[in-house]
């Protein structure tokens, strides 16, 4: 069990100007957990300032490892390496321009073959479907991968309550289009919003969460607050930020990586070595903080949950 103390998220001698630690959303909702605690009485205060860098709401995540053994990535790096078109196409500088896209309250309004189609403030859906830690592979479809210790409900759980029709075969899922807040939404070349499906059966996969957290605390702007999608066992681009809209179709919903370039983003999308991508080999990625490069494995590692969604596909067919 951590203590309380430990779980302080910065150690009074970790405290230089430069390197400071809370922001005043984090101190507010920390000091609120911790009145009391003099450590973080006596250094909190100081550590405040305008270009204070966010800390993790519980940093002894960073101990935790995945099921295979591997080490969940740093705070740092889930945050500050990113993909998240609508701002920017550099990965490292997402933080930045999504510093201040509101984030909470959020809305998602829930319809098309559905019986109670509805619309959910996100508040209530934490409080309707408590937040479990999953801990996850992200693999990007550009051979890179994270491991992140996600908070969120498995997507079941809100589809059985909106109660799908019997035509409904396919989730369609949409992200917030706001290009006042979104530089890479004035960008022409994409067909804004940003958008993504799955067959009902992998979004019903208990794997398939909506995620409202990570790292044991709020889900920072550029990962995809208000709330996103995540789907371990495909490519990354599959697990759409900001979702503002789901809807449940009779067909297989367009999807904008699949719109744009369907030869190299299929609408399945499942992580798998033997399928490179036309400009580069999906056999092996990089794990960010390692240096050499990770064999990627079949459905991301997570073939034992998933494959039997697949048989008898070919899946150089459903790529
Ligand atoms: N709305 C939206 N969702 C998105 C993206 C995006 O550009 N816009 N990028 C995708 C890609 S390519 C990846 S790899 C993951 C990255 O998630 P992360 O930044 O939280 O690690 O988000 C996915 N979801
Ligand atoms: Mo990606």
């Amino acid at each position: 069990m951590t203590s309380l103390f430990q779980s302080v998220p910065v150690h009074p001698s970790e405290i230089t100007p430069k390197h400071v630690y809370l922001s005043r959303r984090d101190f507010i909702k920390v000091a609120g957990v911790l009145a009391g605690s003099m450590a973080l009485a006596a250094c909190a205060p100081q550590s405040l300032s305008s270009d204070s860098a966010p800390a993790p709401a519980d940093p002894s995540l960073s101990s935790k490892t995945d099921e295979l053994g591997d080490p969940v990535n740093s705070f740092e790096d889930i945050t500050n390496y990113n993909n998240y078109y609508e701002f920017t196409t550099d990965k490292r500088g997402v933080a930045q321009l999504a510093r201040d896209f509101p984030t909470s309250p959020w809305e998602v309004e829930i319809g098309g073959l559905v019986r109670k189609p509805g619309k959910f403030g996100v508040e209530d859906l934490v409080k309707k479907y408590p937040p479990e830690e999953r801990i996850y592979r992200l693999r990007c479809v550009e051979a890179w991968s994270m491991v992140i210790p996600w908070l969120g409900f498995p997507l079941w759980k809100l589809l059985k309550d909106v109660e799908p029709t019997s035509d409904a075969k396919y989730v369609s899922f949409t992200s917030i289009y706001k290009p006042e807040a979104m530089p890479g939404q004035r960008e022409p070349w994409y067909p804004w919003p940003y958008r993504e499906g799955l067959r009902l059966d992998e979004a019903m996969h208990d794997l398939t969460i909506l995620a409202t957290g990570l790292y044991g605390g709020e889900l920072p702007p550029q990962n995809g607050g208000g709330i996103r999608l995540v789907v371990p066992w495909k490519y990354g681009f599959k697990s759409i930020k900001a979702i503002v809209k789901i809807e449940l179709t009779a067909e297989q919903p367009p999807t904008l990586w699949n719109l744009i370039q369907p030869n190299e983003y299929g609408f399945y999308a499942n992580v798998n070595p033997n399928v490179d991508h036309p400009r580069w080999s999906q056999a092996t990625e990089r794990r960010i903080g390692e240096i050499a490069r990770r064999p990627t494995l079949m459905f991301n590692g997570y073939a034992g949950e998933v494959a039997a969604l697949y048989e008898g596909m070919d899946l150089r067919v459903y790529y």
